[in-house]
């Protein structure tokens, strides 16, 4: 096998000047840390981020933050827009996590997917909402241990598809569930596996923000866990899904397109981390605003263009039968 070796590369994600756009002193309350947000654009055109919060008892909740422009300007909900009920629902008992949007079409209403923080570990719940203000709960649809879930925003075949990352200790890697009413889960699918031994994406991956539907396919960044010496590195990788089949992994690519390197993003609370959970498309219908935590102390902001990390993934993405050679 060849491996093409190049002594530079371009940057695919640009951070935005402001970064991090949004911190803990932004916050209308008291808290620990503000992180890993879920992403959408309104009907009017403004964006809302579903921050993940930890408090300063470390449990965390989730809280809506809503901007013009999606860099500055935010306003802040100025209490807990979604708190865990542990009464009701005793899988949220340490809190709830990283939520990832979908807006369905069908049910005209977003779906947030999100990690519950149970006694017996973290698992998917969903929960789905017309404004961000009520949501319905539907509870807990992957049990422990699972988490980096989202829902695709239209059924496939007539069934509602959620990727997710349940956890084994051979390895945890990306699968795809079916669903006719989105309670009942079944026909459950790998669909990318961490790769093994050096790899950047060796042993632990999972999906970053909600699969992007382009012509070509799903385009899906996901994230990559490398275990060090000196704790776990976060970066990001692209892949590339067949539309009508997400179960097909068309294309992904070798080396990673974006890892810490801003001060912001190499120091914090947790050092080394980039963990997008949402973006937006901007109406040119290419530039993508990528939504990350940082450290897992601030939100950040980097774009890019839908075109250019397709171009990229045919520049540097591979098959299935190459990828079976490296294993
Ligand atoms: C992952 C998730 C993220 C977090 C990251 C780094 O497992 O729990 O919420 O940002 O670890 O700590």
């Amino acid at each position: 096998m060849s491996v093409a070796i190049t002594t530079r590369y371009e940057p695919l994600l640009l951070r935005h000047p402001a970064n991090p756009i949004l911190t803990a002193k932004d916050w209308p309350y008291s808290i620990n840390s503000v992180f890993n947000a879920g992403a959408t654009l309104l009907a009017d055109g403004s964006t809302l981020l579903l921050c993940r919060v930890e408090d300063r008892r470390g449990i965390s909740h989730l809280c809506a933050a809503r901007s013009r422009n999606g860099v500055d300007g935010w306003k802040i909900d100025s209490e807990p827009t979604l708190l865990s009920s542990p009464k009701e629902y005793p899988e949220e008992l340490w809190g709830i996590e990283d939520p990832r949007i979908t807006f369905v079409p069908e049910l005209q209403q977003y779906a947030v997917t999100y990690t519950s923080y149970s006694r017996g570990g973290p698992g998917v719940s969903l929960a789905l909402t017309k404004d961000f203000r009520s949501f319905e709960r539907y509870g807990v649809i992957m049990s422990p241990d699972d988490k980096d879930s989202a829902l695709l925003p239209r059924r496939i075949d007539g069934y509602w598809a959620l990727i997710h990352r349940p956890m084994t200790p051979l390895g945890s890697h990306m699968w795809i569930s079916y669903s006719p009413d989105l309670r009942h889960w079944g026909r459950h699918r790998l669909i990318l596996e961490a790769r093994r031994g050096a790899w950047w994406d060796a042993n632990k991956i999972g999906l970053s923000p909600p699969p992007i539907e382009t012509s070509r396919g799903w385009l899906v960044l996901y994230h990559g866990v490398r275990h060090t010496p000196s704790g776990c590195l976060y970066r990001l990788g692209l892949a590339l899904f067949e539309l009508e089949n997400p179960e097909k992994c068309l294309l992904r690519g070798d080396s990673w397109i974006f890892g810490p390197e801003a001060d912001y993003e190499r120091h914090g609370d947790v050092d080394d981390v980039v963990f997008p959970c949402g973006y937006t498309i901007d109406a040119d219908g290419d530039t993508i605003n990528i939504y990350y935590g940082a450290a897992d102390c601030s939100i950040a902001l980097a774009r890019s263009s839908v075109r250019t990390l397709l171009k990229w993934l045919d520049a540097n993405g591979s098959s299935e039968r190459r990828r079976d050679q490296d294993r």
